[in-house]
């Protein structure tokens, strides 16, 4: 586990949240394909409550009911396509996997058609029943909630947010979440994120991992495990650490976005020439155990941790792009793209009273086809100045940092060997320095600004001595201030 294998040229996987599966399946098709994408995130594609009051909140799907497979995202059928279309192109799928938990209080009907009662603990269609759920026994609080984060015991044994925590001690639940997951693996799904990862023991989520199967021969290598990437929001300061689920996979490195994003607002005085040692050197944990990511579709609502004074999203689109050119120039971690749905935030005293809003649909709860830059549909990973770095991101993937400069404020710049070099220019007067790009000399297009289309660049030009210096011009009114340049 904690390994991964991507098809050569493609290091990066995207979150498509809340896709349909019929569009994720195109999208992989005529998109992550042939743009350099390892990976999809999809939202969880089990059966999951059904919640009217607010309608049809996105978060329904972190309630699951049953491990059938009929979701708001599509049925099983068209789930077993998108894997089936996704894999034949090089692209893998990641599941987003809810196994610490079934819904919250009351009962109903879930997605599959499936009766649920969290207030009964009985979900029959797995079936888990009453003792397969962590009770007075396991948790001590009186309202068998998470009171208190310091408390270990609290944080795996007792419900989040009022979840119905599983007994994942026992070996009847732990069986019925391996054969879950099982069933994907056999699919072909190639590896899952592992929701609420903080509020699972590592022994029982090993022994989970243990029971899997290798993943499915037609596209992949025989004894090849899922990669397994977990959830764990550690920010520092609670017993609960990253570290202790390293050796099961990858962790979200959740201070990266934060961090990230101080420095690009320049909160408390931060700037990006800091960022010179970003990672390990911040404190992190080490790159190779790490999901990076800017932001997710937690903190991009204000959910889980990193705040809306810190966390950049679409929302504040010429620091968002910076930001992620940042993620995909740096080497660190497992870069993970952000792909969302636009909502009308409306954020009244740090909360975002429309942080429930799910995605487009057709006012029966069907989410829409995804259909980029229509209506609500952001597609950050279509934006050139995205999707490009990506491109940027595989081609200077073995080469290390070189030649860093920065002006000891807000100005940046670095080259990844002799492949690739980023310049970026977040003061609020021209940038304009005689640099070290580390490159062989030549004309190169850069692709913030523009595309280099079979030889002929639409963007900005940036000529290269022979000795590798550049004159890099970067005005503060630019759209985009920064530029990117690399070997093809
Ligand atoms: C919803 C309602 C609740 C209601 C509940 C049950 O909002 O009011 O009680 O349903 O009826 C998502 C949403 C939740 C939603 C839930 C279920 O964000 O609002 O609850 O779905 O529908 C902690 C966890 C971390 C978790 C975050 C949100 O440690 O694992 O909280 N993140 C994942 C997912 C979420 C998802 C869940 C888990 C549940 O990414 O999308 O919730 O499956 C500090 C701590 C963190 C803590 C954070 C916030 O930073 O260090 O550990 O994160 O505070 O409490
Ligand atoms: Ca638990």
């Amino acid at each position: 586990y904690g390994t991964y294998d991507c098809p050569s040229g493609s290091d990066v996987m995207v979150h498509l949240f809340e896709w349909t599966h019929a569009s994720v399946a195109d999208e992989c098709e005529r998109f992550l394909s042939e743009n350099g994408f390892c990976a999809v995130q999809v939202s969880p594609p089990n059966e999951h409550r059904v919640i009217d009051d607010p309608w049809r909140p996105w978060y329904q799907r972190y309630q699951p009911v049953s491990y059938s497979m009929t979701s708001r995202s599509g049925n099983e059928l068209e789930f077993l396509d998108m894997v089936n279309r996704c894999n034949d192109v090089g692209v893998r799928v990641y599941v987003d996997a809810v196994i610490n938990h079934m819904t919250g209080g009351g009962f109903g009907v879930g997605s599959d058609g499936s009766v649920w009662s969290g207030d009964g603990l009985d979900y029959p269609s797995v079936p888990f029943g009453s003792t397969d759920f962590n009770g007075a026994n396991e948790c001590s609080t009186s309202s068998l909630e998470i009171e208190n984060y310091q408390d270990v015991i609290q944080v795996r044994n007792c419900r989040l947010l009022g979840l119905r925590d599983l007994k994942l001690a026992k070996d009847y639940v732990r069986g019925k979440v391996a054969e879950y997951l099982n069933k994907l693996v056999g699919y072909g799904v190639a590896g899952f994120r592992v929701d609420a990862s903080k509020h699972m023991w590592p022994g029982d989520m090993q022994n989970i991992f243990n029971r899997l199967n290798n993943l499915n021969t037609r596209w992949f290598p025989s004894n090849t495990k899922p990669f397994i990437y977990q959830e764990v929001i550690d920010m520092g300061g609670e017993p609960i650490t990253a570290s202790e689920y390293t050796s099961m996979g990858r962790v979200t490195e959740f201070k990266y976005g934060k961090n990230l994003g101080d420095c690009i607002r320049k909160n408390n005085g931060e700037k990006i020439s800091y960022l010179k040692n970003f990672g390990e050197g911040w404190g992190f944990m080490s790159g190779v155990d790490a999901v990076s990511f800017v932001d997710n579709h937690d903190n991009q609502r204000g959910h889980g941790a990193g705040g809306f004074g810190s966390i950049l999203t679409f929302f504040e689109d010429r620091w968002y792009k910076m930001a992620n050119a940042f993620l995909l120039a740096w080497p660190y971690g497992y870069p993970r793209i952000m792909s969302s749905y636009n909502w009308p935030r409306n954020i009244v005293g740090g909360t975002d009273q429309n942080d429930w809003v799910g995605p487009p649909d057709n006012g029966a709860g069907d989410t829409d086809y995804a259909v980029c830059f229509n209506g609500d549909w952001i597609c950050e990973h279509r934006w050139r100045q995205i999707t490009n770095m990506v491109h940027f991101h595989n081609a200077v993937i073995n080469a290390v940092v070189q030649n860093w400069w920065d002006n000891g404020e807000n100005m940046i710049a670095f080259s990844r060997g002799n492949i690739g070099f980023l310049a970026m220019n977040n003061e609020n007067y021209d940038m304009n320095e005689w640099l070290q790009t580390g490159l062989p000399g030549g004309v190169y297009c850069d692709i913030i600004s523009g595309d280099d289309v079979l030889g002929a660049c639409t963007g900005k030009t940036i000529t290269v001595n022979a000795n590798g210096f550049a004159q890099v011009t970067i005005s503060s009114g630019d759209s985009d201030p920064m530029i990117a340049i690399y070997f093809r």
